[in-house]
């Protein structure tokens, strides 16, 4: 899953794809890389983000959205039923939802109407206050537990089982240990029977591991051992920035696993 933030504050390619030739550019490159589906968004989650409204959200992303949600296959990053049924209507297929239904009422019936796919991820707070502290008793477990009942949930609310993927969220409301935990425990994960997404790319705990404290980013061969560790653990879809980089890593990764 190649990601193209239409946004000025992403944490790591805020403002590059901002203007929607640049965000097109870039989703038509990443599927000539290599990429199975391209997670567009128009709202950072970054530590500390406020949010932007549904408006300023689809401004930034219908007009990515109309020049190639037909062609290739696009997933849109969003919390927002109004945001979401848009980019469905436009040609998206899967929701990436990083609230896991809770934002928005609307958003789960949006997707089973539309008969879309969704991903449902684990955070701890919101944006906002999630990096305040986060603690767990078991990281693992409590992040299956959370992610079965909200399969449940959108099962429930009429969305097929066989449409769900699950995330456990990596930095988001986790240490830098739990995230590496969060990967390292995968299996309590993929035995929910659901394919499991791994967002690990350029995240600051990769910075952190690799040296620097106080950063904000990770670097890439950092993001590529990333990859193929949760690749190894049993993840099925790896949301990355790098996708030829990443496609190039997995490849040896599945070749030496095959
Ligand atoms: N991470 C980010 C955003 N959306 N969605 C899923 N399913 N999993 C993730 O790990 C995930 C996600 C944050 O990364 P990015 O989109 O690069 O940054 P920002 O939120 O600042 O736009």
């Amino acid at each position: 899953m190649g990601v193209v933030n239409v946004t000025p504050d992403s944490f790591s390619d805020g403002g590059l794809h901002l203007r929607a030739e640049d965000a097109i550019a870039a989703a038509r490159r990443m599927v000539d890389e290599g990429a199975a589906i391209v997670d567009v968004g128009g709202e950072s989650t970054r530590p500390g983000s406020k949010g932007v409204s549904a408006d300023e959200e689809l401004r930034r992303i219908v007009p990515v959205l109309e020049a190639v949600a037909d062609e290739l296959p696009v997933s849109i990053d969003t919390s927002k039923a109004a945001v979401a049924g848009r980019a469905l209507q436009l040609g998206a297929e899967l929701v990436n939802d990083v609230t896991a239904l809770r934002a928005d009422p609307e958003l789960a019936g949006v997707v089973a109407d539309a008969g879309a796919y969704v991903c449902l991820m684990h955070m701890l707070g919101t944006p906002r206050t999630m990096q305040d502290d986060p603690r767990y008793e078991d990281v693992a477990s409590e992040v299956a537990a959370f992610l079965e009942e909200r399969l449940a949930f959108a099962v429930a609310a009429g969305i097929p089982e066989e449409h769900v993927c699950l995330d456990p969220g990596i930095g988001f409301g986790k240490t830098v240990e739990q995230n590496f935990e969060l990967v390292r425990r995968l299996d309590i994960l993929t035995s929910l029977g659901r394919p499991v997404v791994i967002g690990f790319s350029r995240k600051s705990s990769l910075g952190r591991v690799t040296g620097d404290a106080g950063a904000t980013t990770g670097p890439l061969a950092a993001s590529l051992a990333a990859a193929v560790a949760a690749y190894d653990h049993g993840a099925t879809i790896l949301r990355v920035h790098d996708v030829r980089e990443t496609v190039e890593a997995l490849a040896v990764a599945q070749a030496v696993g095959a």
